[in-house]
C-alpha cells in the first residue's frame, strides 16, 4: 500500500467509527516548542527532566524541583497549540473525541478539545502534600516552596511522578474508553513509560485498530496496525481534515 492509500484507509476507518480515541505524548507538543523528555530537549540546567520528576527529588530538594516546574510553566505559557492539537479539537464537530494525554501542558484544552483525560496531571494545579487540597495555580513567579494556606503543608505540582499511582477514576475512564475504541490514534509518545505504554496493546487486544504517529518507530510499534512516520502537525491535519 502506498502512503496515500494508507492515509485514505485510516481516514475511512476513522470516519466509519462512532468515536475517536487518542493517546498523546510529549511529541504532539514538540512543534509548539515544548521540550520532550527523551532526546535533546530533556535537560534543564544539568539535570535530566526524568530525574526531577520523582518524589525522591522533591523530598530532597523541593525548591529545585519547583524551580524546574516554574521554568516549564514560563516556557509553556509562551507556547500555542499547533496544527495537531487544532485538528483534534476541530474533529469534535464531526465525531465525539476523547483525548487521553500524558502531557501536563494544557495545550489540548487551549486548542478547544473538551474531552481530555490528563493521566499525568496538570502543571497548572498544585496539591498540598499534607491535607491533599487541590487548587488551580497559574503563577509564573512565587516564593518557593509554596505552602498551603489551610494547613501550612508543602504544596507540590499536581502531576504524576515515577513510582506514583495514576488517579484511579481517570485511569478507569481511560481503560473503559480503550476497551470500547474502534480506532485508537497514538501520537508522539515513546512508549516506554507505564502504564500508558501498554494502552495501545490493551486497546488492540480488545479489537481496536491502532494507528501510531511518530517521527520514529517505538518499542510498541510491532503491536499496532500501522505506524505513520511523520510530524504530528502535518499528519493529523491530513488524517482529520
Ligand atoms: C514526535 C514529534 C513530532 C517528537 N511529531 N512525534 C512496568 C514495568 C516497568 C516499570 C514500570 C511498570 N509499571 C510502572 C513502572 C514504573 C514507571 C515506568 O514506567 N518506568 C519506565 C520508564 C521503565 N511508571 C510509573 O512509575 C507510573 N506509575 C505507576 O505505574 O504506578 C504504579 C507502579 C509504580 C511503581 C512500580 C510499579 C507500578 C507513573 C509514570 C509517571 C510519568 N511521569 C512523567 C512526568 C509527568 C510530570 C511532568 O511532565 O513533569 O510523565 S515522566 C514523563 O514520561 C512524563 C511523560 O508524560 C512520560 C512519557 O513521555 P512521552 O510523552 O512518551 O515523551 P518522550 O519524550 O519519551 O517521547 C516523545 C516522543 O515523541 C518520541 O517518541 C519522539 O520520537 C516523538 N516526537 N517530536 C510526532 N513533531
Ligand atoms: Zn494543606
Amino acid at each position: 500500500m502506498t502512503d496515500r492509500d494508507l492515509i485514505r484507509n485510516i481516514r475511512k476507518r476513522i470516519m466509519d467509527s462512532k468515536k475517536l480515541v487518542v493517546l498523546t505524548g510529549a511529541g504532539i507538543s514538540a512543534e509548539s516548542g515544548v521540550p520532550t523528555f527523551r532526546g535533546e530537549g530533556g535537560l534543564w540546567r544539568s539535570y535530566r527532566a526524568t530525574d526531577l520528576a520523582t518524589p525522591q527529588a522533591f523530598s530532597k530538594n523541593p525548591v529545585l524541583v519547583w524551580e524546574f516546574y516554574l521554568w516549564r510553566r514560563r516556557l509553556i505559557s509562551k507556547c500555542k497549540p499547533n496544527p495537531a492539537h487544532l485538528a483534534l479539537a476541530g474533529f469534535e464537530s464531526y465525531k465525539p473525541v476523547l483525548v487521553i494525554t500524558q502531557n501536563i501542558d494544557g495545550l489540548h484544552q487551549k486548542a478547544g478539545s473538551r474531552n481530555v483525560l490528563e493521566i499525568h496531571g496538570s502543571i497548572w494545579r498544585v496539591r498540598c502534600v499534607k491535607c491533599g487540597r487541590l487548587r488551580d495555580d497559574d503563577r509564573l513567579e512565587m516564593d518557593l516552596p509554596p505552602v498551603c494556606s489551610l494547613c501550612g503543608g508543602l504544596e507540590r505540582p499536581d502531576v504524576v511522578w515515577f513510582g506514583e499511582s495514576l488517579d484511579e477514576g481517570i485511569l478507569k475512564g481511560a481503560l473503559d474508553a480503550l476497551m470500547s475504541a474502534e480506532v485508537l490514534l497514538i501520537v508522539g509518545t515513546s512508549g516506554v513509560v507505564e502504564p500508558a505504554a501498554s494502552f495501545g496493546r490493551f486497546a488492540a487486544s480488545h479489537g481496536a485498530y491502532v494507528v501510531e504517529v511518530n517521527l520514529e518507530r517505538t518499542p510498541q510499534s510491532p503491536y499496532y496496525a500501522c505506524t505513520i512516520l511523520g510530524r504530528a502537525g502535518e499528519v493529523l491535519p491530513e488524517l482529520l481534515t
